[in-house]
């Protein structure tokens, strides 16, 4: 860890009454403390601590820093930044703005790059001692998910590792990328593949709604970061391109060519990630899901030759349940490509025996995967159901469906698995799990059948 003195705010602190004291000490009264959180051959994730060292209570601070050509900040969380240049100003995030004696308080980036931070006016080293990066996870030893199913591929209505034998996936899904990031770092993934033992991440890239179209370049490192996470520890990585509003994929349908040939050029080679082109699609007919579906798929193709892709369904990918259709819309009109599965999602406190007798019918036809559920309502909050989620989930189980649940966060909601205000700590162990996340944890950690 590195030590700063921060500049104080003190042009701030003039104007304000309360944060007075701040003026008349010196600069190195307070401090801020840099760590890299995690890291990755092209990036990584950053911490700084904010120290009031003073005897008094402030009400503000500033951290100003530059970071080296070709590295820029893509994302940060609990504070307030702004940039001029290659030069990062973060403030309160608004709720962390006052500080008692000897208190702290800290906020979190991730950098597309590996150049570090320098302080504005620092004398300090400009090159980090090698302690401030901790080793990257090891590779998969052999015994991971990835490790031991290597490359998936359809084989007839099953998801089917590289031998050939037919395997169910269980994982989480994040939440939007644009929210909570700081909920994906070293503590909570390690946390997803070894206390929960899970198979899959997936990765959920809102595109509107503040996430992709909004920053195209960022939210494609931050979606590759996330996919070298997965790998580095044997997890698969299932990449969500998470359309939603507006319900029609085809107005994303530059969007989702632009950044699916950018991931699928970079994560060729990689065994561990699945494409899931369109999360939603709602208000559109099957062939306008299909028509989309068959001008994304050959883009990835042509990079990605044998990935598996998930294709979304009517009515917010219930096989079109939602919108009065069935899956026969489908069976009797598939896309045109091999090698892909269906999506099919439910909120188990909103979706009963209906939808499980439509899966059960559509499964014996059509390879499908269940990229999202929730414990509870469609809202994402309301009553945590967990007889019906018990139901769903023997079910998707007997049909060796694979499955991620919404959410691995610590949303202010009943879907996310973590008590909220979670993700602002590092400890991700069972007692800070909320009800939904106790029992998907208990469902996930279970043996798999490889
Ligand atoms: C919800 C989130 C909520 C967010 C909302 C709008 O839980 O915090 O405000 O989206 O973006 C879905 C969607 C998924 C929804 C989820 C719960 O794929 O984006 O997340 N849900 O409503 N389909 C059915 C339910």
């Amino acid at each position: 860890m590195r030590r700063w003195r921060i500049l104080a705010g003190v042009a701030v602190a003039a104007a304000a009454a309360t944060v007075a004291t701040v003026i008349a000490l010196p600069a190195s009264a307070e401090t801020a403390a840099f760590t890299v959180t995690s890291s990755w051959s092209t990036g990584y994730q950053g911490q700084i601590e904010v120290r009031n060292n003073t005897s008094a209570t402030i009400n503000t601070w500033q951290v100003r820093f530059t970071l080296p050509a070709g590295t820029t900040v893509v994302n940060s969380w609990n504070a307030t930044q702004s940039v001029s240049g290659s030069t990062y100003t973060f403030t309160p995030a608004g709720w962390n703005g006052t500080l008692a004696a000897g208190a702290s308080t800290s906020f979190g980036f991730v950098a597309n790059g590996t150049g570090r931070p320098v302080l504005d006016g620092s004398t300090g080293p400009t090159t980090p001692p090698a302690t401030t990066t901790p080793p990257t996870t090891a590779p998969p030893t052999g015994t991971t998910p990835v490790a031991i199913n290597g490359q998936l591929r359809v084989c007839g209505t099953k998801l089917c590792n590289s031998n050939g034998k037919a395997i169910q996936l269980r994982g989480m899904s994040t939440h939007g990328l644009q929210w909570f990031a700081k909920c994906y770092n070293t503590n909570s993934l390690n946390a997803l593949a070894n206390d929960w033992k899970a198979d899959l991440l997936r990765i959920s890239m809102y595109v509107q709604e503040g996430g992709y179209e909004t920053n195209p370049a960022g939210f494609t490192s931050q979606v590759n970061n996330l996919v070298d996470q997965a790998e580095s520890r044997g997890l698969y990585a299932l990449v969500d391109f998470h359309t939603l509003t507006p319900g029609d994929p085809n107005y994303n349908l530059a969007r989702a060519k632009t950044f699916f040939n950018e991931v699928s050029a970079r994560n060729a080679n990689k065994k561990n990630i699945i494409y899931e082109i369109t999360n939603e699609p709602n208000g559109v007919s099957w062939a306008g899901i299909k028509s989309y579906a068959e001008q994304v798929i050959p883009v990835i193709r042509a990079n990605d030759p044998d990935a598996v892709i998930v294709v979304g369904t009517r009515g917010w990918s219930s096989l079109g349940v939602s919108e009065g259709a069935t899956s026969a819309e489908i069976t009797t009109n598939p896309v045109n490509a091999s090698n892909i599965m269906y999506a099919f999602h439910f909120y188990a406190a909103s979706h009963l025996d209906n939808y499980r007798a439509e899966v059960q019918r559509a499964a014996a036809s059509l390879p499908l995967f269940v990229t999202e559920f929730g414990t509870v309502t469609y809202t994402g909050g309301g009553q945590v159901d967990l007889q019906s989620t018990a139901t769903w989930l023997d079910l998707l189980d007997r049909l060796q469906i694979s499955y991620a649940n919404w959410t691995y966060s610590d949303a202010d909601e009943s879907s996310a698995a973590f008590r909220s205000g979670t993700c602002n700590g590092s400890d991700y162990g069972s007692g800070v799990l909320s009800q939904s996340g106790t029992y998907l944890k208990s469902r996930i950690s279970t043996p798999d059948n490889f």
